[in-house]
């Protein structure tokens, strides 16, 4: 997807091996072949220019630790900043309503209707209704139709008006129980005011509770433009990039979020329904620079700090010692580090809990409103201490019991796979 981006930085990366300080002319240099990169990968030029402004400054005024070298120092600073400009953590997405509404919208052919077919598989359960939204093209509601069979769902059809026949789709959807209904709009060779109109009665009556807009990887800034407008007419919850399978350079995945202060929620890299990802800012920043390359760069990064420390927790934890204080020094080591949020994976065993930035807030903040009795021995906090913790860090008791259940259930976990001897947690 991003693979001329990917193949131009590793060539700088060999380049940058085995070179000894950088100076600030070497710096610039640098960045200034960077610059270059991104630019041809289609880049928004401003977006360019304040990301090689960010991560110059910041290679300028870090001391080297003696243990990373200056190319890979630049590798891990670009990253950082790239996830930065993706939007840092992952948009949250929930459906809280039910039934809820999704409404898509976006130029002609840049993929509604297949990501209504891939939403529609994705949220399965919600027994989704795809309701067609575009009576001047009969094709349109025919294909939905056929999308709607492929991803085996409900599917309402247009009638000549789309205000009234989206209020009939849900009164249909409350009849037969679906739980989701998705909006397939019309879509255009360019925006004009009679589409917009449409869509902003659809907003207005038929109050969608996410409106994404579907976006074409391939026509690179042109997806950027279409992103402002259609944002400055109708409000938009966020994106959606389709072919990004193709040679799309990805200029416009990298660009919009600072541009137009949308985030991407879905990307689509393929014609399958199955094709639909969710848009994780560190996963794609790390696909573009070589996934395996930031593995090993985070390991060294956080090995540079405190390799000792990390053994001695890691032994705790699978000894079942492991302790709330322990836990807090590790998000406070994390909070250190940058907006990270993957960098929980710190915490042995934790690799698949997946906290975001806030949560992390809430935890520390829990944490330390408890006695450090009560963080050596989590056993001890009773229903009063439980309600005396959320009210000292302003959550609710329920904050507390998820925090001690999941807790819990870590340490079980651990114990468990030490006693089992299982040999990915054994310390060498
Ligand atoms: N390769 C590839 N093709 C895609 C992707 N998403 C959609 N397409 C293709 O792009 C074409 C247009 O997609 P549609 O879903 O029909 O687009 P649309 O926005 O509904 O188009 P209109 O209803 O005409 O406005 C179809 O041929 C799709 O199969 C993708 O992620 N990758
Ligand atoms: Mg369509």
């Amino acid at each position: 997807m991003f693979d001329i981006l990917t193949q131009k930085l590793a060539e700088l990366q060999r380049k940058l091996l085995g070179r000894g300080k950088l100076t600030p002319a070497e710096i610039t240099r640098t960045m200034g072949e960077i610059r270059t990169i991104l630019l041809e990968a289609d880049v928004n030029y401003r977006v360019v220019g304040q990301f090689v402004r960010n991560v110059e400054a910041r290679l300028k005024n870090q001391d080297i630790a003696s243990s990373i070298k200056p190319g890979e120092l630049i590798t891990y600073t670009v990253y950082e900043e790239l996830v930065k400009i993706l939007g840092g953590t992952t948009p949250k997405f929930e459906l809280k309503k039910t039934p809820a509404i999704i409404s898509l919208v976006g130029l002609q052919g840049t993929g509604k209707t297949t990501i209504a077919g891939k939403l529609a598989l994705r949220y399965r359960k919600r027994r989704p209704l795809l309701v067609a939204c575009d009576p001047k093209r009969p094709a349109a509601t025919q294909q939905l139709q056929s999308v709607a069979g492929r991803a085996n769902c409900d599917f309402y059809p247009v009638a000549k008006d789309v205000l009234n026949s989206c209020l009939a789709a849900q009164n249909y959807a409350r009849e037969k129980g679906n739980q989701l209904l998705i909006l397939d709009t019309a879509g255009r060779l360019h925006i004009d005011d009679e589409l917009m109109q449409e869509l902003k009665l659809i907003e207005d009556k038929v109050k969608p509770d996410t409106t994404f807009l579907v976006l074409d990887g391939m026509v690179g800034q042109d997806a950027v433009n279409q992103a402002s407008e259609f944002n400055q007419r109708l409000t938009i919850t966020g994106c959606c990039f389709t072919k990004l399978d193709g040679d799309a350079r990805g200029g416009a995945v990298l660009s919009v979020r600072q541009v137009t202060g949308l985030p991407v929620y879905f990307i689509s890299t393929g014609e399958k329904l199955e094709d639909l990802e969710e848009f994780h800012p560190d996963r794609i920043a790390a696909r573009i620079l070589g996934m395996g390359d930031i593995k090993t760069l985070m390991e060294k990064v956080q090995g540079s700090t405190n390799v000792e420390d990390q053994r001695q927790l890691a032994e705790k934890f699978i000894k079942g010692k492991f302790d709330l204080e322990d836990f807090l020094n590790q998000i406070k080591t994390v909070k250190k580090m940058g907006s990270l949020s993957k960098l929980i994976a710190l915490v042995p065993g934790a690799a698949s809990v997946d906290v975001d930035e806030d949560e992390l807030v809430k935890i520390e903040a829990i944490i330390q409103s408890m006695t450090p009795e009560e963080r050596r021995n989590p056993d001890i906090i009773n229903g009063s201490r439980r309600r005396r913790i959320a009210d000292g860090s302003g959550t609710t008791v329920t904050d507390v019991n998820r925090l001690l259940k999941e807790f819990e259930q870590a340490r079980a976990l651990a114990r468990q796979f030490s006693s089992g001897k299982s040999p990915r947690f054994r310390i060498r």
